[in-house]
């Protein structure tokens, strides 16, 4: 037996690679060949194998150093006939370029090339599709570890740095699955047996166009999918009769105006909802992990959905409860505007309780939206329109709003679900109950 240093063997192209993963431990028995470390250049990923099978006594680099050809990754303690083995040539490295948001399509021409994907092993209750694993961002050890247990990474959001994949993940994702009782697939929506869209090459019809996506494009359309697979959705309409709420923001509006402060009828729907929140605790709660327990809780974050033109954004008016009017207004704006130039920090997008998606400034008398998980029930807001309203001896001009509130059923019972609009439209119908 002795101390042999593991060093980083030729990595072709890559002088300065950064460590993301250390895939072992002090004490762990590695078999030559086994993964040790992954790093990560900005144009590939690759996982660096062991060049010989032994115990690891000391590992000398940490998450986030830059190595290069050389660097010593460990010590090992190895027996004297593994000593003799020659060390694997640099070309054995596995190489993988990943399809992230942030590698570019130039980044994969001047990357080694990535080898043929692994053959799919057949597996009894899983039905893994090819396309979005092979596109999923995770180490080759992490799609070998998804295989085994027949996990589809494709369904996975990483935990990892630019949502890279990561062990964990996996393990969490069965242990998510087994304790829910369902198969790996099944509760995360996959496939479910659907067959995967087919290709077709549009330009055999007409003139086509390829746009590439935008990064806030590919990361939501992933929330939303994940959101519209996993959790049953159903959508209570209703309307509110804000004729008053109008006339009270118009009459504060002209003299707000002079201060350069303008209310719109979103920051009163969000006081409106904070206190249907707050009567309605169910709404203002996330499933755990285990699916067994709902997190209840006791703070107000509100996320307002924003268009701007790289896509949908949510960034989060914390502590609504403890704001005025004015106070939501401005914030609204300067949020929005930050949105617009793309200023916003993940910090102001984090921590909302329910989400509220205004498209009255545009349109529309109703839609579906979809509920931002982890979150339970979001707020779909269309345009307000003057209709007749029966106030039982004749019809009126009432403004009336239309809501929108999607919500996760596995939380919420359609009864309230009802209770919810009906409790939020008389809060809006009647702004005085606000204060109460
Ligand atoms: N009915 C009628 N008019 C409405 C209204 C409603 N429900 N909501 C707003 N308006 C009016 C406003 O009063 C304003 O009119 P004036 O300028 O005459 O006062 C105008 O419409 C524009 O409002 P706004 O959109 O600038 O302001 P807002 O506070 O209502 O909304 C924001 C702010 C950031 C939510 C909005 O700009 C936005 O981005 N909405 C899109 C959200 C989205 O894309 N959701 C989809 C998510 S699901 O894919």
């Amino acid at each position: 037996m002795s101390i042999k240093e593991i060093v980083v063997p030729d990595i072709g192209d890559f002088d300065a690679v950064e460590v993301i993963e250390i895939l072992v431990a002090v004490g762990d028995s590695v078999e030559a060949e086994d993964s040790l470390i992954t790093v990560e250049s900005d144009k590939a990923s690759m996982e660096i194998p062991s060049s010989d099978s032994g115990i690891i006594k000391e590992l000398k680099v940490s998450l986030g150093d830059n190595i290069a050809e050389g660097t010593t990754i460990l010590l090992m303690e190895v027996s004297e006939a593994a000593e003799s083995k020659p060390q694997e040539p640099a070309q054995e490295i596995t190489a993988v370029v990943e399809e992230t948001p942030e590698t570019k399509p130039a980044a994969q021409e001047v990357a080694k090339p990535a080898p043929p994907p692994p053959t799919p092993k057949p597996s009894p209750t899983v039905n893994i599709d090819e396309v979005t694993f092979r596109k999923a961002y995770a180490s080759p050890s992490v799609r070998k570890f998804a295989r085994e247990l027949g996990v589809d990474l494709g369904q996975l959001s990483g935990s990892g740095r630019k949502n890279r994949i990561l062990h964990e993940d996996v393990k969490n994702f069965v242990k998510t699955t087994l304790t829910s009782g369902a198969s790996p697939t099944a509760s995360a929506g996959a496939p479910l047996g659907i067959a995967p869209m087919p290709e077709i090459d549009f330009s055999q019809f007409g003139k086509i166009e390829t746009a590439p996506l935008s990064k806030i494009n590919k990361l939501t359309g992933q929330f939303l999918h994940r959101s519209w697979v996993t959790v049953p959705h159903v959508t209570q309409f209703d309307e509110a009769d804000i004729t008053e709420m109008e006339a009270f923001r118009k009459k504060m509006g002209k003299e707000m105006e002079r201060e350069g402060i303008k209310i719109t009828p979103l920051a009163f729907i969000i006081k409106a909802v904070v206190a249907s929140l707050k009567a309605f605790p169910r709404f203002n709660s996330s499933l755990d992990n285990t699916g067994e327990n709902l997190i209840l809780k006791n703070y107000f974050n509100i996320g307002v959905a924003v268009d701007t033109p790289n896509g949908l954004v949510v960034p989060v008016i914390r502590s609504a409860d403890t704001k005025s009017l004015v106070e939501i207004s401005q914030e609204i704006r300067e949020l929005a505007l930050k949105a617009r130039d793309k200023k916003l920090k993940p910090a102001d997008m984090q921590g909302g309780c329910f989400t509220i998606s205004s498209l009255g400034g545009i349109g529309g008398t109703s839609f579906t939206p979809i509920v931002n998980a982890p979150e339970v029930a979001i707020l779909g807001v269309s345009r307000s329109k003057m209709q007749p309203e029966w106030n039982g001896s004749e019809f009126e001009p009432r403004l009336m709003l239309p809501l929108s509130l999607s919500y996760d059923h596995r939380v919420i019972d359609g009864a309230d679900g009802a209770r919810f609009t009906s409790h939020l439209s008389k809060m809006l119908s009647d702004i005085r109950r606000l204060l109460v």
